[in-house]
């Protein structure tokens, strides 16, 4: 017989870590400071139509001038790692060459800041920030990106190497190679099915490369991931059409990475889906796929929804686009799924964020079991994973956003039960620290623990940067309703 018990704290294993993720451009501002050159982001949010209310990155939250502030607010929310990425161009301009000391200096600045706070930096090499010199050669598309990335990570890790002991490659493929190239919505806002894929396998290798770069740079002590962006695809039915509907995506959303990073190689239906497409014999050089399944130490995984397909009804004719995808990509009339064009995509039933994104802690919950399960003694981070709410400052000066407690609170208590049932999760990180700049939404959407002002640039903690604060001190889970 067991006895009914008070809910008892959900407590994480010790050394489970709390902290919290932003990226370059979305933060740092300051983008013609200290001999940065453009990336692919600048032009794009510069090209008139591609992002929100014309926004741009130029001034962002003015991480760069304000780091010193932003670790401090760090330290009260009492974190212990902090997840950033760094700038490719401010350090590297062109893509090739030397690296400029000044965009090196920053990052050397923040992390020392970062130590002395006691925070642990966990630098990751590329969040989307390209370096415009490079996209004019090519782009990801192009093979010669990739070996370009194995020498930027050289460079990166020869200078912070001493300091930054966590690093990570690239953030999310898939966005940059299915939303850059295929659906266009993000930079460099290209729309070519079979570009996309070419761009997926050179990022892939560039892995490669930045893994070998860094294995022989880095001291042996230091640890290298990749994040993902893993779809938790959901068949809408049982019906063999919706079920291969689901294998498709799955394939050219998840193990288009999964498959060559983690030893497998390219999945045949994969290349079968997509042939039309791509001739995967002369993409896929010899030798390719083992330098891209070079061991990693650690698996980071992004997740904020599930998604939800199916097949579309026979005989119907559709275009890539439809309602779903559109809130999950940004409008497009392209697609960002090469050779599986067709598949129609829902909204998951339940409450949705600012986003349109449906709140869904049982995909994150069902992902982590997965991949667990899948990779045996590969250790996993949640590198990402929060909410944007329509945040407002009460006459009080205060952002009350219990949604974004509540939001954390259901996904936090979905890893620690994938954990108590075996999964070796490592820590959590919530996007974002600060509000900042969401990509083709521009300022219009907050992710933040932190609301950010923008015409004063003040910060005000919201009410669940308080709450995170406090589940990071008691390394468990605090009610979502805190008493008072
Ligand atoms: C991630 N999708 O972006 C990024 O890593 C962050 O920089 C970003 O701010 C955050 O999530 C919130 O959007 C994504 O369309 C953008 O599937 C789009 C998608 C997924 C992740």
């Amino acid at each position: 017989m067991t006895t009914v018990l008070p809910a008892a704290p959900l407590v994480f294993p010790a050394g489970f870590r709390w902290g919290a993720a932003t990226a370059a451009y979305q933060i740092e501002g300051a983008v013609a400071v200290g001999g940065r050159a453009p990336s692919i982001w600048d032009t794009f949010s510069h090209t008139p139509g591609k992002v929100h209310a014309g926004d741009s990155g130029d001034v962002a939250t003015d991480h760069y001038h304000r780091y010193r502030e932003d670790v401090a607010l760090m330290s009260e929310l009492g974190l212990q790692a902090y997840r950033f990425s760094l700038s490719w161009p401010r350090i590297q301009p062109t893509g090739r060459g030397p690296a400029l000391e000044a965009g090196l200096d920053f990052y050397r600045r923040l992390v020392d800041e970062l130590l002395t706070a006691g925070i642990e930096p966990v630098a990751t090499l590329y969040h989307w920030d390209l370096p415009q010199e490079l996209e004019d050669l090519g782009g990801w598309p192009a093979r010669e990106t990739a070996e370009r990335f194995g020498a930027y990570a050289q460079l990166a890790a020869d200078a912070l190497g001493d300091r930054v002991k966590l690093w990570t490659t690239l953030n999310e493929p898939w966005c940059s190679a299915f939303l850059g190239y295929g659906s266009g919505v993000h930079a460099p806002g290209r729309t070519d099915p079979a570009g996309a894929l070419r761009a997926a396998h050179h990022l892939n290798l560039a892995h490669g490369r930045a893994v070998s770069a860094l294995r022989a740079a880095l001291p042996a002590d230091a640890r290298i991931s990749v994040t993902l962006n893993l779809h938790q695809v959901r068949a809408r039915s049982t019906d063999p059409a919706d079920l291969d509907a689901a294998r498709r995506i799955d394939a050219v959303g998840n193990r288009v990475f999964t498959g060559p990073l983690l030893g497998g190689g390219y999945p045949e239906d994969l290349r079968a889906d997509t042939a039309h497409l791509v001739d995967w014999q002369a993409l896929v050089r010899p030798g390719d796929e083992a330098a891209i399944a070079a061991p990693i130490d650690l698996l980071g995984i992004n997740y904020y929804t599930p998604t939800l397909v199916s097949a579309p009804p026979e005989g119907a004719h559709h275009s890539p686009r439809d309602a779903a995808r559109d809130d999950a990509h940004g409008a497009s009339d392209h697609s960002p799924w090469p050779g599986s064009e067709h598949v129609l995509f829902h909204r998951p039933p339940g409450e949705v964020t600012a986003m349109n994104w449906a709140i869904d802690p049982s995909g994150l919950y069902d992902l982590i079991t997965e991949v667990a399960r899948a990779n045996p003694g590969l250790p996993l981070m949640i590198t990402e994973n929060g909410a944007a709410f329509e945040d407002t400052l009460t006459p009080d000066g205060e952002v009350l956003d219990p949604e974004r407690i509540a939001y954390l609170h259901a996904h936090l208590t979905a890893v620690h039960r994938a954990i108590a049932e075996g999964a070796d999760v490592r820590g959590y990180f919530l996007w974002s620290l600060l509000d900042n700049f969401e990509w083709s939404y521009g300022y219009a959407k907050r992710f933040g623990a932190v609301y950010v002002d923008y015409p004063t640039q003040r910060r005000i903690p919201k009410a669940s940067a308080h709450w995170y604060a406090t589940a990071a001190r008691s390394n468990a889970i605090p009610p979502a309703h805190q008493p008072g």
